[in-house]
């Protein structure tokens, strides 16, 4: 099945074996009659399994081609689940462009049950030899990154990581299985904030993982259900209904995301512009060799350069809406350095480029000439 057939019909074969609905029931319930205990149809308590789900975890795990997944109740519940496979005095290297609430949880939740993260810099992940020691068990990229479009080759980290026995975990939020297929390139974890394209209609806060082992999968599967961030059946009905719009909806997110970024690109006002299409970006053959194109995701800075400039062009958007988030059906413009990623100390987060006059832009799928205009007027054309 190609990826465009599996959106709508992956791993849901049969969805509603009572009445055959083409949409899976909701099942709101917490809880299924058994005939005696342990006697029962594969369901027993809504937080060990649901069946609407379920469907949602088939789905996902038929889109990134993996064997396994599991849904959570945010991007973080399911970062969180991945961590909980550590133990203390292990060791994750990961990298220091990442989103602000990652960053978050590995120094201040994790970084105090005794868990050491080494944030290294891009241009060292080739020798990320030199950071493995025997504590090392954990390697966590997310690429494109959030918000400085830095693109990490999954292909070449993955065979540094099996080397060394490392489980490799790839945050695939801003790609989706749509550009990026992570377990096809090695990496054992893939990770999404299905709050973001998977849902994409700004309505559900989810998360997923998905696997191709099936020992992995029984140790993920183990600590969902023990830990219990389980999402609701109705947002994993929602997700489930994003999810078969997603091929559409990114190849016009794509569209428009090039639009965007060459308009940006050419506007006098305009300093830096980040987007992995660019020939120039430094990571764009990289981009091209793992990602079918590059996404709805862009990020810049004016000629002014400041807190002040930034914040002023932000306000004055008029269909961008100046918001937390990204992935959704309408544009949206943050702030990086006093929204997304304000929990990265200054030093730090200004030394991977997410400086005061950072703007990044969710690039929605509505006309992208009205959206060029919007910037060009935010910008005082
Ligand atoms: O918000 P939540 O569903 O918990 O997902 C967290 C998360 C994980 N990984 C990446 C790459 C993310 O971008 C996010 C959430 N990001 C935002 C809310 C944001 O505006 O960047």
């Amino acid at each position: 099945m190609k990826f465009n057939t599996k959106t709508i019909h992956g791993g849901q074969k049969e969805v509603d074996p009572a009445y055959n609905s083409v949409m899976p029931p909701i099942y709101q319930t917490t809880t299924y009659k058994q005939v005696s205990p342990g006697e029962h149809k594969g369901f027993a308590y809504s937080r060990s399994g649901n069946p609407t789900r379920a469907v949602l975890e088939q789905s996902m795990a038929s889109l990134e081609n993996g064997t396994h997944a599991m849904a959570f109740g945010s991007g973080l519940a399911a970062i969180d689940a991945v961590l909980k496979l550590l133990i203390p005095g292990d060791e994750v290297i990961t990298t220091s462009d990442l989103y602000g609430g990652t960053y978050r949880l590995f120094t201040r939740i994790y970084a105090h049950f005794g868990i050491k993260f080494h944030f290294i810099d891009l241009d060292q992940l080739a020798e990320l030899n030199q950071f493995i020691n025997p504590n090392t068990k954990l390697v966590w990229i997310e690429t494109p990154t959030n918000p400085m479009m830095n693109i990490i080759d999954i292909e070449a980290v993955s065979k540094i990581s099996k080397k060394h026995q490392l489980l490799l975990a790839v945050d695939n939020t801003f790609a989706t299985p749509y550009l990026q297929q992570p377990l096809d390139l090695g990496a054992d974890i893939v990770m999404h904030s299905a709050t973001k394209y998977l849902g994409g209609h700004s309505d559900v806060v989810m998360g997923t993982l998905v696997v191709k082992d099936q020992e992995l999968a029984r140790r993920l599967y183990f600590i969902q259900n023990a830990s219990g961030a389980i999402p609701g059946p109705q947002d994993c009905f929602l997700v489930l209904r994003g999810i078969k719009t997603l091929h559409v909806r990114m190849q016009r997110h794509c569209e428009n995301g090039r639009a965007v970024a060459m308009a940006l690109r050419n506007h006098p006002q305009v300093d830096k512009v980040y987007w992995p299409g660019f020939s120039d970006h430094p990571h764009h053959e990289v981009a091209k060799k793992q990602m079918k194109d590059f996404g709805g995701m862009v990020s810049f800075t004016t000629v002014e350069g400041t807190q002040e400039s930034a914040l002023k062009m932000l306000k004055s958007l008029k269909i961008f809406s100046l918001a937390e988030s990204l992935g959704g059906i309408e544009s949206l413009a943050g702030h990086p350095a006093t929204m997304t990623h304000a929990s990265i100390p200054k030093e730090e987060r200004e030394r991977t480029g997410v400086v005061d006059a950072l703007i990044r832009l969710s690039v929605g799928i509505e006309d992208d000439q009205d959206l060029v205009n919007d910037l060009h007027q935010a910008l005082g054309d």
